[in-house]
């Protein structure tokens, strides 16, 4: 990739739209990154069946996917994800430089992010064998990641208190919308999609090596135990952290604060019991149980 294409994407990301929020059918989206045009386009998609297609709730692990799967198409080999911003190697299919990504891209497999809901991508994955990975987190966590985003994100709106950002993710009124609805309605398709995998942050994080295994088999891309330990130590916490290509300090400041925080925050299971009062716990577990309880699939996580 030439130096263009490492820094696609980021010309665009030039401070205009700060204040619009995009509605699309229902759902909202920073207009910093969204515009109907781009999201009309993302719900068209022609894919590939060759194509890797990262699907996330904001907050969920996508980063760290993004960074996985680059690592796994490349057999361990470090050179692509230390050297081209996952934006540019792993574009969101919903935002405005997606052409301009696939234009200066020659990477295979072509990896896509998206955080839209399953029913808006549904019809673009009809009969498609693209092979897709969906990530979902502990929502509580969630919830106090994306928190934290939205005070250093100046395309995200400035929500003074954690009670007030809570209440609006509770109520769905955040983007891309419902939590719950996201997880319920891509995690219910692995019924049906043999090309869908769920994996979560939590098994991530726990078995790291393990993980990779099951995502290379997935992919179809078996690797050495060599090469799946060179995936592992590219893809830790601390040596993504300090990856300017993944750790999101190539982005200038007016469109992150790096004053006020990190995007690599702190990369932990159950950080939320350090924000979380008793009584927010109880308000979260209530709206849980009744969201959760049509839900065909074990909820892993403890809330
Ligand atoms: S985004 O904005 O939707 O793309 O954010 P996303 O990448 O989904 O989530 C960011 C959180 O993921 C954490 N992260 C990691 N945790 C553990 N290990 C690795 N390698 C890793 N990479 C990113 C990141 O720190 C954010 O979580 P919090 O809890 O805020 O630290």
């Amino acid at each position: 990739m030439g130096e263009t294409s490492k820094l696609v994407g980021l010309s665009l990301y030039d401070g205009a739209r700060l204040d619009v929020t995009e509605m699309f059918q229902g759902f909202m989206f920073p207009g910093l990154l969204h515009t109907q045009e781009s999201l009309h386009c993302a719900v068209n998609f022609p894919f590939q069946d060759t194509d890797i297609i990262i699907a996330t709730y904001p907050k969920s692990g996508t980063t760290w996917m993004q960074q996985i799967v680059t690592l796994i198409t490349s057999r361990g080999d470090p050179n692509i994800a230390q050297t081209v911003p996952n934006w540019a190697r792993t574009p969101w299919l919903e935002q405005i430089y997606l052409k301009d990504a696939l234009e200066a891209s020659s990477l295979t497999p072509r990896i896509f992010t998206t955080h839209l809901p399953y029913q808006l991508l549904s019809s673009a994955l009809q009969g498609s064998k693209a092979k897709v990975i969906y990530v979902s987190r502990n929502p509580k966590d969630v919830a106090v990641s994306y928190y934290h985003f939205h005070n250093i994100a100046s395309f995200l709106p400035n929500l003074a208190t954690f009670q007030e950002f809570l209440h609006q993710f509770l109520e769905g009124k955040v983007s891309p919308g419902s939590w719950f609805d996201h997880v319920k309605d891509w995690t219910s398709q692995t019924a049906t999609m043999n090309n869908l995998l769920h994996i979560t942050y939590e098994e991530l994080w726990q078995d790291l090596h393990g993980s990779i295994k099951r995502l290379s088999a997935f992919l179809q891309c078996p690797l050495e135990d060599d090469e799946v330990n060179n995936c592992a130590k590219h893809t830790v916490f601390s040596v993504m952290k300090e990856n300017k290509m993944v750790n999101y300090t190539l982005l200038p400041d007016n469109i992150i604060d790096h004053s006020k925080g990190s995007f690599m925050r702190n990369g932990k299971i159950g950080d939320w019991k350090n924000l979380f009062t008793e009584e927010q716990d109880q308000y979260f577990k209530g709206i849980c149980e009744s969201k959760m309880k049509d839900w065909p699939s074990e909820f892993v996580w403890e809330v």
